[in-house]
């Protein structure tokens, strides 16, 4: 199923539009209100699905609930933490939702150094460099970063940084098995596949320890705990940005183990070492074969939802960084017609 993200009432995209793009049927939405670590209510969660299937679409994926930094710092609190994530994943099943994508990246979620860089047709999109990123001051908070991250005054980022200098890639491991050994156990009988999103870009960031990075930590998750609601999101962007990471076979592993229960399939094109920028959704754009990678989706029966995942800034619009409407809806219709012609080819 072609699904779109949607950031809920304040996105400036409303659902009545998304409903119009051809063949998506789904939505991956959140619930952007609530304090990370506290429960997500049931009756908010199944007022968002009843909105969403009021504009003929289903809520296909939560996206994402947060992981408190206490869990990934492995700190005393994370035990209540961990009961509060469980009790969220129990009313995501009593809601309906099927999948819940998440991330176990510290501090920083997904990460550019540009927002808008110039590309030859007129458009912008999204870049990262290494280089620019050590150039980031961090001693005012997350002030100079931009776009994406939660925001921080220098205070608690300093405290949170400091907090990470005991935190080396093993023990993010064990703090992750900690996590999954409670979390999924409750997916489970709660009919919520759990879906991992990749660290982006795959590697440490800040001198901040990243773990899930490529193909063999993708199954090194899924191990952890070895159970089918245990699984990933494939994000050919987040995984692609390092070329040693090979998609297709990333791809047929996990997906012969049936452990990929979502997949944000978006282009990038590497600039250099650790450098890439984001490009328009087909393959001749940028470093991914989107064909090949849609062709080993569907050899290894993957039925679950593909979201288009950040667009170009195109035909003037504004708005969100990545997450405008014209983009993301020809990526969109790009992925529908070579799922269509896969097949049925
Ligand atoms: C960026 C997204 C990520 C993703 C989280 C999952 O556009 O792919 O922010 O939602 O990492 O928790």
């Amino acid at each position: 199923m072609i699904t779109f993200r949607w950031f809920g009432p304040r996105d400036p995209i409303p659902l009545a539009h998304i409903r119009q793009i051809p063949a998506v049927r789904g939505i991956v939405g959140a619930l952007f209100d609530i304090p990370v670590g506290e429960p997500w209510p049931l009756n908010r969660i199944a007022a968002l699905r009843e909105d969403v299937e009021r504009h003929g679409m289903s809520l296909a994926v939560i996206e994402s609930i947060p992981v408190h930094e206490d869990i990934k710092l492995g700190r005393s609190t994370r035990s209540r933490l961990v009961d509060n994530y469980c009790e969220s994943v129990r009313n995501l099943g009593s809601a309906g939702v099927p999948v819940l994508c998440y991330n176990f990246m510290p501090v920083f979620d997904w990460t550019r150094t540009e927002l808008a860089r110039r590309l030859d047709d007129g458009s912008t999109a999204l870049a990262y460099d290494d280089a620019a990123l050590a150039k980031i001051d961090l001693s005012r908070g997350t002030a100079d970063l931009p776009g994406w991250a939660t925001a921080y005054s220098a205070d608690e980022l300093g405290k949170l940084l400091d907090a990470y200098r005991s935190v080396n890639e093993d023990k993010l491991w064990e703090n992750l098995a900690y996590f999954l050994e409670r979390v999924v156990p409750v997916a489970a009988s709660s009919g919520v596949r759990l879906a991992l999103h990749p660290d982006d870009p795959p590697w440490s960031i800040f001198g901040l320890p990243r773990i899930v990075t490529s193909g063999a930590a993708l199954e090194r998750v899924t191990s952890l705990v070895d159970d089918p609601a245990n699984g990933i999101t494939f994000c050919a962007g987040s995984l692609a940005a390092d070329a040693s990471n090979d998609l297709t076979a990333i791809v047929r592993r996990l997906g012969a183990k049936g452990r990929i229960h979502f997949a944000h399939c978006r282009n990038i094109k590497r600039t250099g070492a650790r450098s890439f920028q984001e490009t328009a959704h087909p393959s001749e754009f940028g470093d991914i074969d989107m064909r090949a990678v849609l062709g080993a989706l569907h050899d290894t029966d993957f039925a679950g939802p593909i979201r288009s995942d950040h667009g170009r800034m195109i035909w003037g619009e504004t708005g969100q960084p990545g997450y405008g409407l014209h983009d993301r809806a020809l990526g969109a219709m790009y992925l529908h017609g070579l799922w269509e012609g896969i097949t049925r080819g």
